[in-house]
């Protein structure tokens, strides 16, 4: 196991085990998967776990996970990717605590890498607390890894452009003067440039453009055609205009 995801092992730990599990588990429906803010559930009340989390590329793909919850968040909302995410909700469902304040994380981490949803299997279910929820069918990584879905992945390319998600990130990064490649030394300012508010994936920043993008094919594709047909359009005025003045001076 990388040090990274050693690292987020740990926090994860901290954070659920101080989670009140003295609390009883209620009779409560899982919230719907699209009605989820997975930015606000990486970052934790008042940004506490951003240092874990949010602001960290735990699964080494180039990208900082907040990018990725904001991109599974959107897909979520407007079920254009329904048929790949389709297994979501069931993990959602299985993990669901009406008390656990971490589900956001929980469902998006088990999801998107082997380790962590290992580690919530294996080391939650082995502290007695998912005992029941925790059956045989999580231990099938076909069935519930994100990657698997090849949707939020850096490698990944859901709007089939030839840009993959890392290239949208790091082109949405430049159009706000931020270095995407090296994420790790911006500050806070540049930050909040990154995801306005905390909580919304559209709008005026990096967060927006990149989901815009990543969802949009863009100039590889657009660009070519497009360009094909201006320049036609153009020639076919030109040829109009010339015809005319030949008509008025006949
Ligand atoms: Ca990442
Ligand atoms: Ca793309
Ligand atoms: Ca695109």
């Amino acid at each position: 196991m990388r040090c990274g995801s050693l690292i987020t092992v740990m926090a994860l730990g901290m954070v659920l085990s101080s989670a009140s599990i003295a609390l009883a588990q209620e009779e409560d429906p899982a919230p719907d998967v699209a009605d989820m803010n997975f930015l606000t559930g990486l970052r934790g009340s008042s940004g506490q776990y951003v240092n874990y989390f949010a602001h960290k590329d735990n699964d080494g793909d180039g990208i900082p996970d907040i990018f990725q919850a904001g991109l599974l968040q959107y897909m979520l909302a407007t079920k254009r990717y329904d048929k790949e995410l389709s297994g979501i909700q069931d993990c959602c469902d299985k993990i669901w605590l009406p008390w656990n304040k971490f589900t956001e994380i929980s469902v998006f981490y088990m999801g998107t890498s082997e380790w962590g949803r290992d580690f919530f299997v294996d080391w939650i279910s082995g502290m007695g607390l998912y005992a029941d929820v925790f059956d045989d069918p999580f231990y099938a990584p076909s069935e519930y890894s994100m990657n698997g879905y090849g949707l939020v992945g850096g490698a990944d390319n859901p709007d089939a452009d030839g840009l993959t998600n890392y290239q949208e990130f790091t082109r949405a990064c430049r159009k706000f003067n931020l270095d995407g490649q090296n994420f790790e030394n911006w500050s806070d300012k540049d930050w909040g440039v990154a995801y306005i508010n905390n909580t919304s994936t559209v709008g005026a920043s990096v967060m927006g453009t990149f989901v815009d993008q990543a969802t949009t094919p863009s100039l590889p594709v657009m660009g070519f055609f497009g360009m094909g047909a201006t320049s036609l359009a153009m020639a076919w005025i030109g040829i109009r205009r010339v015809s005319s003045r030949r008509r008025k001076h006949q």
